[in-house]
């Protein structure tokens, strides 16, 4: 891309400017995503297109980078950190709502796991479609899990994780629930990177959600087939 001692973003075509981005997140350069973000946005970008066009986009090359040993764990926090400056314009966008509450999601990143980003954009997502989100943040053991959702009398329990290694531990959560009588009290999504179909199955989750936008649907439709079956039981 242009040099970037003058370069400036506001006078890039859009195909310019999300290159640019994807440089800029690549590089962690945090000022200057929030900056294209609101010129994308001031262009009559939809929030939902920035976020996956740009900065999911971005994060992707990053990704695929950390994984070929390109890029190391400092990098990859900047370009999270870049990317969070992204989100945090897009948040009460993406938020903004006269739909009438859903429900209410617990949600947080599982026991051994710090990524969050994707279970942030989960539940941005989540709240623009009119769900009521309690955010647990990062490394929850399933007392943490279990103890908000009876705090908060949630219908849903949304677990993340990126690794390998930590995704078996929502099993973990599931048999717990079990053991004490409730799993089917709530409906249980599960995500993250590593996750499929298959495991959400194995592990007896209620669905996996490859992204938020699925995870949006699926809430949706587990939420009105509990209606149904609460006014046919009535
Ligand atoms: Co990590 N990391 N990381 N990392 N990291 C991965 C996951 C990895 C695949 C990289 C790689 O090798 N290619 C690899 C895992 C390999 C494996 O397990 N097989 C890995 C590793 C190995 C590690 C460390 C072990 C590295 C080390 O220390 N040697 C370490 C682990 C730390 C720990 O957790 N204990 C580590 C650390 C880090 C950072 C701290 C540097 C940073 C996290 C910063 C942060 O999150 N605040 C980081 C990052 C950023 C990544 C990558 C590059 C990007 C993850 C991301 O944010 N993606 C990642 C590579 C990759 O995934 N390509 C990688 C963007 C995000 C939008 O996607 O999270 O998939 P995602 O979320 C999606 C869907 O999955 C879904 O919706 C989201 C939005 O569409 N979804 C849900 C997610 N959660 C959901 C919950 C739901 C529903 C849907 O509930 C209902």
């Amino acid at each position: 891309m242009a040099d970037e001692d003058d370069l400036i973003l506001s006078e890039l075509d859009d195909e310019e400017l999300v290159a640019q981005m994807f440089d800029d997140l690549y590089d962690g350069l945090r000022d200057e995503i929030m900056e294209a973000t609101q010129i994308l946005l001031d262009r009559g970008w939809a929030p939902y297109d920035v976020l996956t066009k740009a900065l999911v986009g971005g994060m992707t090359i990053v990704g695929n980078d950390f994984r070929d040993g390109i890029l190391f764990v400092p990098e990859v926090l900047l370009a999270a950190n870049a990317m969070k400056g992204g989100m945090s314009i897009l948040k009460p966008l993406l938020a903004e709502t006269d739909a009438p509450r859903m429900g209410k999601m617990v949600i947080g990143t599982v026991k051994g796991d710090i990524h969050d980003i994707g279970k942030n954009l989960v539940a941005m997502m989540m709240e623009g479609a009119g769900f009521e989100i309690v955010d647990l943040g990062i490394n929850n053991a399933v007392e943490s899990y279990l103890e908000a959702l009876a705090r908060e009398k949630a219908d849903i329990l949304g677990m993340s994780a990126l690794l390998t290694t930590t995704m078996p531990y929502m099993k973990v959560v599931i048999d717990t629930m079990k053991e004490q009588g409730i799993r089917d009290d709530y409906i249980v999504l599960v995500g993250g990177a590593p996750l499929n179909e298959e495991f959400g199955r194995a592990i007896g989750a209620d669905a996996y959600c490859r992204d938020a936008a699925v995870a949006v649907e699926t809430a949706k439709d587990w939420i009105s087939r509990r209606h149904n079956q609460m006014q046919a039981g009535a």
